[in-house]
C-alpha cells in the first residue's frame, strides 16, 4: 500500500485516535464532504464506504469499554493483520449508542484503525514494534523502606489546585506558567477535597484548564528529545476513554504529546514528530491498574531518547510502581517532538474545533519535570499513599 496518507485520511485517523469527533467543517472545506451534521454519521459513512466486509458482530460480546483500549492500542496491528475488523465494527456500534464525548471517541478511534488499512504500508516498517512487548513490568512496590528522601529536581511547573477562589487562576507553584480554569467557572466552584489540601473536580463534561503555550512544557526542540516526567493523583468516578492532559492543536496540526486514559483502566501516550500528525510514536500500557472510587498517583516518565524506539524510553507508573510493557504503534519517521504553539491542557486535547475531555473525576497535585524521575524520586511523591505537595 501507498506510504502517503491523503488528507481526508490523516483528518479522519487523528480525530479518532484521539477521542475527538470529526470536524465537518474541515471536511467541507477540504473535500466537499459532509453528511449531515452528526460526527458520528460522517465517520459511519465514510467507514462504510471505505472498509469492505467487517459487518459480521459475533465478537460483539466485548465489552465497550475494552474495545476504547484495545482498538486505539492497535492501530497498527489492525493494518497487519485483518482478522479484528469483526471486533473493530461491533465495537463501534456499541459505543455509537452512547452519549458522552468521550465514550463516542472510543467507538471512533476503533473505525479508525480499519479505514487506516490503506497506511499498512507505514506499519510495514513498524511491524516489529507494534507486537506487545514482552518488557519486564516492575512489581516493585512503594513501602516505607524504599522511599526516596529528596523532593526530585527539576521540577518546572507544580499545579497544587488549591486555589479556592473567586477567580479563574490555576497557579503554578513552581514556576510562572499560570494556566486557567475553563468551562467550569471560579476555582471556588470546582474546588473539593483533595488529595493533599485542595484538589479540583472535573464534570467529564467540558471542564479542563488551559495552559498557554511555553517553551517549558515543550521536550523537542525539531532534532532532539528531552527528558520529562509528569504526575498528579487523580480520582475517577468513572472508567472510560479520556484525556488526563495534552499540548496538541492551538490552530492548524499543532501536535506535541497528549496522554489517555484508557476505557479499561490503561494508559496511552502518543508523541509527534512535526505538526503534521503523520509522524508520531505511541505507547499503550498492557498493564491496566487504574481503577475508580479513590485517589491515585498516575505518572507517565519518558527518557528523552528520541528516534523511532523512543518508546522504550517510556514509563507508566501507577501508586509508586512502574509499568514498561505495552503496545508500541507509530506512523512515519519518528525523530523528535517540536516546540510548537499549543497550549498544555490538562483534563482536555483539542483536535481541531473538536475537543475530549477527562472522565468525571478530581485532580490534584499536577507536577511537571524536565527530567526522568527514578523509583526513588516517584516513591518521594507517592510516600506510601500519603502523598506530599510542598
Ligand atoms: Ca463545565
Ligand atoms: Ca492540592
Ligand atoms: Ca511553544
Amino acid at each position: 500500500m501507498s506510504n502517503t496518507e491523503t488528507p481526508l485520511e490523516r483528518h479522519i485517523r487523528l480525530a479518532l485516535e484521539h477521542g475527538s469527533s470529526v470536524d465537518t467543517e474541515w471536511l467541507e472545506r477540504h473535500i466537499g464532504f459532509v453528511i449531515g451534521h452528526d460526527p458520528n454519521r460522517v465517520v459511519s459513512d465514510i467507514y462504510e464506504t471505505s472498509s469492505s466486509s467487517s459487518s459480521s458482530s459475533s465478537t460483539s460480546s466485548s465489552s465497550s469499554t475494552s474495545q476504547s483500549s484495545s482498538s486505539s492500542s492497535s492501530s497498527f496491528d489492525e493494518s497487519s493483520s485483518s482478522s479484528s475488523s469483526t471486533s473493530e465494527s461491533s465495537s463501534s456500534s456499541t459505543s455509537e449508542s452512547s452519549s458522552s464525548s468521550s465514550t463516542s471517541l472510543s467507538s471512533e478511534s476503533s473505525s479508525s484503525s480499519t479505514s487506516l488499512s490503506s497506511e499498512s504500508s507505514s506499519s510495514t516498517s513498524l511491524s516489529s514494534e507494534s507486537s506487545t512487548s514482552s518488557e519486564g513490568y516492575s512489581t516493585s512496590s512503594s513501602s516505607s523502606s524504599t522511599e526516596g528522601t529528596a523532593a526530585p529536581t527539576n521540577l518546572i511547573s507544580h499545579y497544587k489546585l488549591n486555589d479556592d477562589a473567586a477567580t479563574t487562576t490555576i497557579v503554578d507553584a513552581e514556576g510562572t506558567q499560570n494556566g486557567t480554569l475553563t468551562n467550569a467557572g471560579n476555582t471556588e466552584d470546582v474546588t473539593t477535597t483533595g488529595k493533599i489540601n485542595k484538589a479540583i473536580a472535573f464534570d467529564g463534561v467540558n471542564d479542563y484548564i488551559n495552559i498557554p503555550d511555553n517553551s517549558n512544557h515543550s521536550f523537542g526542540n525539531g532534532s532532539t528529545d528531552s527528558p520529562f516526567s509528569i504526575f498528579s493523583w487523580v480520582y475517577l468516578t468513572t472508567l472510560s476513554s479520556g484525556h488526563w492532559f495534552s499540548k496538541y492543536t492551538s490552530s492548524g496540526l499543532e501536535i506535541e504529546y497528549i496522554l489517555t486514559i484508557t476505557g479499561t483502566g490503561g494508559y496511552m501516550l502518543t508523541i509527534y514528530d512535526v505538526d503534521s500528525g503523520t509522524n508520531w510514536r505511541r505507547k499503550t500500557s498492557t498493564d491496566n491498574p487504574i481503577s475508580t472510587g479513590s485517589w491515585q498517583h498516575l505518572g507517565v516518565t519518558y527518557d528523552g531518547r528520541g528516534g523511532n524506539n523512543c518508546m522504550d524510553g517510556v514509563t507508566f507508573w501507577h501508586n509508586g510502581t512502574s509499568y514498561t510493557a505495552g503496545t508500541k504503534t507509530g506512523g512515519g519517521t519518528y525523530n523528535s517532538m517540536n516546540n510548537l504553539t499549543s497550549p498544555l491542557r490538562i483534563g482536555a486535547v483539542r483536535y481541531l474545533s473538536s475537543w475530549g475531555y477527562i472522565a468525571n473525576s478530581k485532580v490534584d497535585d499536577f507536577r511537571i519535570y524536565g527530567k526522568e524521575l527514578s523509583q526513588a524520586d516517584v516513591d518521594y511523591l507517592y510516600n506510601s499513599g500519603s502523598g506530599t505537595e510542598d
